[in-house]
């Protein structure tokens, strides 16, 4: 394949370094404030606004630059109910049978459990998968590099974007999730859930656990 025109870097410019750390600061400060939420409300949220976050997502860089990601949105009253009915069932395993004790310990504090009524009451799943690979316009297969890691990426990306408009999210990952191929027709053998980004308003008696970060100086080493 022929290498692509290079063009000089577009939107680039530079800032005194005074508005940077603003900037980086603004950011964090922001970012500090975005929580993992489990109560939402019902209140709708408009499809613009998701749809932009979405975009968002998408400038995420990935491996040769596959983008081996779909999202899918749903809001179907539905369909989430039956999301909800097969990740109960999962976690119901999950937590009674398969999960071994030092994870339901590291668990505890969260006090999740196997009762997910957000998957209803949340006016979005945004269900993510990872595609190991892509299809031309002629149905030849493209193998896709770092699924993974890109679409970890891109998600990152698409929680910041939904917490930046004011949104609340709740990344969840019932294991296993191959039922949400089943459930929202996605090809098994092309496309892996990620993970659900459950999104919506916080319900207005929303808690969150009262936790922290760990310190700055056990997470960075400068060499
Ligand atoms: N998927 C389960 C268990 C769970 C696992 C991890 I790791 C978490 O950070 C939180 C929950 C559930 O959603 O309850």
């Amino acid at each position: 394949m022929d290498q692509h025109p290079f063009i000089p870097l577009p939107g680039y410019r530079t800032r005194p370094e005074e508005e940077m750390m603003q900037r980086a600061r603004d950011f964090h400060v922001e970012l500090k404030r975005r929580r993992t939420v489990r109560h939402f409300s019902g209140r709708p949220v408009s499809r613009a606004i998701i749809d932009e976050c979405l975009a968002a997502a998408m400038t995420a860089p990935s491996g040769a630059n596959l983008q081996p990601w779909h999202f899918v949105v749903v809001s179907d009253p539905q369909t989430k109910r039956r999301i909800r009915e097969a990740a109960e069932e999962e976690e119901r395993r999950f937590y009674r049978e398969r999960a071994p004790q030092e994870w339901l310990d590291a668990l505890a504090p969260l006090g999740t459990d196997e009762h997910k009524p957000f998957l209803e009451t949340a006016p979005y799943l945004i269900a993510v998968f990872s595609q190991k690979h892509g299809r031309l316009a002629d149905g030849r297969k493209v193998k896709h590099y770092y699924p993974m890691e890109s679409v970890g990426l891109a998600t990152g990306m698409l929680i910041s974007a939904l917490h930046l408009a004011g949104l609340a999210t709740l990344t969840h990952t019932p294991s296993p999730m191959a039922f949400l191929n089943q459930i929202l027709g996605r090809p098994k053998s092309a496309e892996r859930p990620f993970l659900l980004v459950v999104t919506g308003y916080p319900d207005k008696d929303a808690t969150v656990p009262d936790i922290g970060r760990k310190p700055f100086g056990e997470v960075v080493s400068y060499v």
